[in-house]
C-alpha cells in the first residue's frame, strides 16, 4: 500500500506568514496533482503549539535562530507561530485535503518541540501516525511539504527507521535555509539514511 504524507501546508509557513519559507506557496499546486494520484492512504500533518510553547523565542525573552536547552535538548528558538486556533495555524485552503484520512497535530507540548510528524523531537511520545498507517498496511510512504530541513527531514529519518520505504517529492517541498547548505544537508542526510528523492512526473510514473 502507498501512503501521502502532506507536512504542515499551513498559512505561517507560506511567504509574508510568521515562519515564511521562500516559495512555501509553490509547493501546494504540486501536492494537489500528488493527491490526484492513486494514493492508498492520505494524510498530513499540522504544527499545532499551544501560546508560550518552549520552542518560540518570545517564551525566552531572546531572538529567533539563537539556541536554548529545552528539557535537555538543544532547541533553535522560532519566531511565533501555528498557534492552535489562529489564521497562521491553519491549513492553507488552496490545498486539496478532500483525499485526506486524518490531520496529525504535532507540537502540541509546550516543552518539547515535533518536527517530526511521527515522533517529538525527544522521540519520547509518538503521535499515532506509525499506527495508523501500518494498520492501512502502508509500506511505501511519499512526503512533501514544509520544510525540507526540519520537519520533512525528520518525518523522512523517522519513517525510515519504522521500517517504511520512503520518497521525498523534492519539487513539493521547499527550506527554511538558516544556512543557505541546509537543504542540499538535508536531502543528502535523507538520502544516505536510504531515502529516495522523487519529482512529481517520476510519482506520476510509478502510480499511473
Ligand atoms: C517547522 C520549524 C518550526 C516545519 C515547524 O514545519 O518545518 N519548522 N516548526
Ligand atoms: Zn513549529
Amino acid at each position: 500500500m502507498k501512503g501521502l504524507l502532506i507536512v504542515d501546508i499551513q498559512y505561517d509557513f507560506l511567504p509574508g506568514g510568521a515562519l515564511g519559507v521562500k516559495e512555501g506557496d509553490q509547493v501546494v499546486p504540486v501536492i494537489n496533482q500528488l493527491t490526484q494520484l492513486p494514493f492508498d492512504v492520505v494524510v498530513a500533518s499540522q504544527d499545532w503549539h499551544p501560546i508560550g510553547h518552549g520552542s518560540f523565542a518570545s517564551t525566552h525573552q531572546k531572538t529567533p535562530g539563537e539556541v536554548v536547552s529545552l528539557k535537555g535538548l538543544p532547541q533553535i528558538l522560532w519566531p511565533d507561530h501555528c498557534v492552535q486556533g489562529s489564521k497562521g495555524a491553519e491549513i492553507v485552503s488552496s490545498l486539496d485535503v478532500t483525499k485526506l484520512a486524518a490531520v496529525i497535530p504535532k507540537g502540541t507540548d509546550p516543552d518539547i518541540d515535533s518536527y517530526s510528524a511521527f515522533f517529538d523531537n525527544g522521540h519520547k511520545k509518538a503521535t499515532g501516525l506509525d499506527p495508523f498507517l501500518k494498520e492501512k498496511g502502508v509500506k511505501e510512504l511519499y512526503i512533501a511539504g514544509l520544510a525540507t530541513d526540519y520537519c520533512v527531514k525528520f518525518s523522512t529519518l523517522d519513517a525510515l527507521a519504522l521500517g517504511y520505504d520512503v520518497f521525498v517529492v523534492i519539487d513539493a517541498c521547499r527550506a527554511v535555509n538558516l544556512n543557505p547548505l541546509d537543504e542540499q544537508e538535508a536531502i543528502s542526510e535523507m538520502q544516505s539514511r536510504g531515502a529516495r528523492i522523487v519529482t512529481l512526473k517520476e510519482v506520476k510514473e510509478r502510480l499511473m
